[in-house]
């Protein structure tokens, strides 16, 4: 079915293949349009139809992805935000992340709704699109940091372009090496800028000229106009403009859920050093933020002493969380640092704190030696994580082995070192501890993509209601939570506006309709969650076949096993027989079997009969 375009979609697809140097249009296919909305429901709906099993994440037959959707660029609260997806590296699985990027309105303008990139460039290369003209073209950039290369290619090709980017940890295939944009937007956790570096892919730029067609403009104007002014008129602006997501930070230390070396603690001697007061009295001089949003979040902050001293950093709570407590690290400097050096090289913050953390765990029990990691990891040591840090994007020595990820270099290790491997799927944890919280780890366990939260961020929830209360209806709330915030992946916008300063989610069915000229009401929009939501998992068990089962949706093994020794819940941790009966009732809402495989009649109700047929080779599926 081909999309008669009324708006929202440009209803066209790029594919560029880099191996035969050849790009093509095609249409964007009316019924994906509308049972997948966008963003990472076409990835995987993109990945599903086109990847055959098995494929190596780094082989050229891999898919890059980076897709918008329907309110992707328009006048509207925080719309700048681009999905890239692959089959990840990492973890073996389905994988994606979100971007704040000019490159995601450049795309739309240049009439494209998805760029698809397959093959693998002979030699480093970048992707130009003008509109409809699209070159391959030789780069002399590769090697060069992130900060370089932002700055080169746009001297080269003006401020105005839309600039999505690997550095040298993309570039060595550095399992958790990020998409990067604009010195301080980064996206792709499991590894998608590994996948670039493997098609020998340096940048995309993209500049587009066309008025992005909507069903309605003159509503489209009016009902932006509006959302801004409510975004701004909330009690929460004024704090969210000073301290953007490092709110998090003295909330998380309050309540014991701040990741503290390798996610033994909930707590940290040194938090008041690096939360978001002391960032906003010592470090914060400025203010950065994705296009279209005016409640700009990124927290410029300056280095005052160390390596990088007078550098300038954009910070978040998560780079903060992963790079500090979870390292000791209680010297703002050092973690800005650190935070600034994944940046340059294009490494997953996340994933960066939690495998130098997982290697000191595992160098303190004795599980490997001095002489293997090239010296002594320390706790609070900023100097010592660097130079790992540096190893790692360099992948010299050890760093080779830290580059494939914590439960790579788990396995690796042996002697049971998986169990202090903090990580779901292989994905490292990202910065909320859970010994306390099984909604949480559920959350976690059950999130598409391996542990990220931003599917469910229930932590909030769950802590407001009660942290020891187990029943089927925490599940359901959490589900409900997956539902609305994979909308925002699916659309692809921020989802902030309504998470941080309370955006009413009523005003997203009127977006949809003057953009696209359809009605999709809440329901709906359920419904393609629940569709994307199955085909991510409908891939996962594809890839892993008979080896798939309920142990993938396991937290870390550490949180069941190792209490906590301080603060006010020393001694606690999860109780495995309340994580499976949560997770029992969660298969069962989400109408999977008891392996957390989609049922065939949960594929039919969800459109999706010829993914029942297709994964019927692979295992065998219940009624
Ligand atoms: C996201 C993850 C996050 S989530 C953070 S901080 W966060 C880390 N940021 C990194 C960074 O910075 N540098 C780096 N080298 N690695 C990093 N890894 C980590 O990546 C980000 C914001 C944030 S800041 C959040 S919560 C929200 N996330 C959204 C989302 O996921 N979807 C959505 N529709 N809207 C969102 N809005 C917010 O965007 P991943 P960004 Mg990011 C420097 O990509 O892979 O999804 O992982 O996109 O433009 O940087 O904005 O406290
Ligand atoms: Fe970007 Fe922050 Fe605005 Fe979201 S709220 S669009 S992450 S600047």
């Amino acid at each position: 079915m081909i999309l008669l375009v009324r708006g929202g979609w440009t209803g066209k697809i790029l594919k560029v293949d880099l191996t035969k140097g050849k790009h093509v249009q095609e249409p964007l296919d009316a019924k994906m349009a509308v049972d997948f909305l966008g963003g990472r429901g076409f990835a995987v709906k993109i990945l599903w139809d086109e990847l055959n099993r098995g494929v190596d994440p780094l082989s050229p037959d891999n898919l890059l992805i980076m897709a918008t959707g329907p309110l992707t660029g328009l006048p509207i609260p925080s719309s700048g935000k681009i999905q890239v997806a692959a089959k990840s590296p990492l973890t073996g699985g389905y994988g994606d992340g979100n971007i704040g990027t000019k490159a995601a309105v450049q795309l739309k303008k240049a009439g494209y709704d998805v760029l698809v990139v397959k093959g693998r460039a002979e030699k480093p290369s970048i992707i130009k699109i003008e509109d409809d003209n699209v070159e391959i073209i030789e780069t002399d950039l590769w090697g060069r940091d992130t900060w370089e290369t932002q700055d080169e290619l746009e001297e080269k090709y003006g401020k105005n372009a839309g600039i999505l980017l690997i550095g040298p940890a993309g570039e060595r295939l550095v399992k958790f090496a990020v998409i990067m944009s604009e010195k301080g937007r980064a996206g792709g956790r499991p590894g998608i800028g590994a996948v670039m570096g493997s098609k020998n892919l340096k940048a995309v730029v993209i500049k587009g000229s066309k008025e992005i067609p909507v069903a309605d403009r003159k509503a489209v104007a009016s009902l932006g106009a509006d959302g801004y002014k409510e975004v701004k008129s909330s009690k929460s602006y004024d704090l969210w403009i000073r301290q953007g997501t490092m709110i998090a930070f003295q909330w998380c230390q309050e309540n014991s859920t701040l990741p503290t070396m390798n996610f033994s603690e909930g707590i940290f001697d040194y938090a008041e050093n690096l939360n978001g007061d002391a960032m906003e009295k010592h470090y914060k001089i400025g203010q950065k933020g994705c296009p279209n949003c005016n409640m700009p979040c990124g927290n410029l902050n300056k280095i005052k002493e160390g390596p990088y001293r007078d550098d300038v950093v954009e910070i978040d709570y998560e780079n903060i969380g992963m790079l500090g407590p979870n390292l000791g690290i209680g010297n703002m400097n050092y973690v800005l640092s650190l935070n600034l050096l994944a940046d340059k090289m294009g490494m997953d913050t996340i994933s960066l704190g939690g495998t130098l953390a997982f290697v000191t765990e595992a160098y303190q029990r004795g599980l490997i030696g001095e002489d293997q990691i090239g010296l002594k990891p320390e706790w609070g040591n900023g100097e010592k994580y660097l130079r790992m840090a540096e190893m790692i994007a360099k992948r010299e020595g050890f760093g080779d082995l830290m580059a494939e990820g914590t439960l790579s270099l788990a396995k690796r290790i042996g002697k049971g070192a998986e169990k202090f491997a903090v990580q779901v799927k292989g994905l490292e944890v990202s910065a909320y501890e859970c010994h306390t919280l099984h909604g949480m780890a559920l959350a976690y366990g059950t999130s598409p993509i391996g542990a990220h939260h931003k599917d469910a961020w229930f932590i909030s929830i769950e802590i407001a209601e009660g942290r020891d209360i187990i029943n089927k209806e925490k599940v359901e709330k959490l589900i409900i939570m997956q539902r609305r915030r994979s909308f925002f992946e699916n659309a692809t916008t921020c989802r902030l506006p309504w998470v941080e300063v309370g955006f009413n989610l009523d005003w997203y069915p009127k977006f949809l309709r003057a953009a696209t000229g359809l009605d999709f009401t809440w329901d709906d929009i359920y419904q393609i969650s629940d569709r994307t939501y199955a085909l991510i998992r409908a891939f996962w068990v594809r890839e892993f076949g008979e080896k798939w089962g309920r142990h993938m949706d396991y937290p870390p093994e550490k949180w069941f096993t190792e209490p906590y020794t301080k603060g006010p819940y020393a001694g606690r941790k999860l109780d495995k027989e309340k994580y499976d009966q949560m997770l029992s009732w969660y298969y069962e809402l989400r109408g999977w079997d008891e392996r957390g495989i989609p049922r065939k009649s949960t594929l039919a109700k969800l459109g999706l009969d010829y993914v029942a047929a297709e994964l019927e080779k692979v295992v065998k599926l219940r009624e």
